[in-house]
């Protein structure tokens, strides 16, 4: 028997402060459209960001990608954790400076809890780099257990985002 396996879109937000943060995001997305089953369906503008954390950082670079994947949730984690990985992240200070970071925002309406994985994305919600380029790309979304994005957003100063 042959059954087609079911595609869930998924958004990703891409995030960068070292080395070229723009190239990085670029080509991350190249590197994420060329995973097998998974499928680019929009990306954002590029935004830039001040650091959230410590500050004694650059500013990031940060953007949102949708994505139509058959990967499971943990195959997603682990496919993007290999891209950063092969970007030369190195995982030191919690929320420091990072030539690449890639996390999963939504996968489908599903909420998960696993010790490696938690959707929604824990802090998006408050995040002014996460939502606005959520909002550019899918501006009806509704954030499972949290609400519509359109009113997210209502909560969310601009912080000093930029569109590039
Ligand atoms: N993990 C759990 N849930 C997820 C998920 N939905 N997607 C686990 C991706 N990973 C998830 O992440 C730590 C662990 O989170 C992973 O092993 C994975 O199993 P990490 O990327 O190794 O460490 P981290 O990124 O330093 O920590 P954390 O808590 O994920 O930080 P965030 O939330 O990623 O924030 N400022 C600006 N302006 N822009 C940014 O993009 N990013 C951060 C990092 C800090 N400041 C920033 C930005
Ligand atoms: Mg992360």
């Amino acid at each position: 028997m042959h059954t087609t396996p079911t595609k869930v879109i998924a958004y990703i937000g891409l995030g960068s402060n070292l080395e070229n943060p723009s190239e990085q995001i670029h080509s991350a997305r190249a590197a994420i459209a060329a995973v097998t089953g998974i499928a680019e369906q929009g990306f954002s503008s590029l935004y830039h960001s001040a650091p959230m954390g410590p500050q004694d950082q650059p500013d990031y670079v940060n953007a949102v990608m949708a994505v139509t994947t058959e990967l499971s949730p943990l195959e997603l984690l682990r496919a993007l954790q290999a891209i950063e990985n092969s970007h030369g992240r190195v995982r030191a200070e919690r929320w420091g400076a990072r030539t690449l970071d890639l996390d999963i925002l939504l996968y489908g309406e599903q909420v998960i809890e696993l010790p490696d994985l938690t959707i929604p994305h824990i802090g998006m919600t408050e995040r002014e780099f996460v939502l606005y380029p959520l909002h550019e790309i899918a501006p009806q979304l509704d954030i499972p257990n949290k609400g519509k994005l359109v009113e997210l957003l209502e909560h969310c100063p601009l912080a000093g985002l930029k569109r590039l």
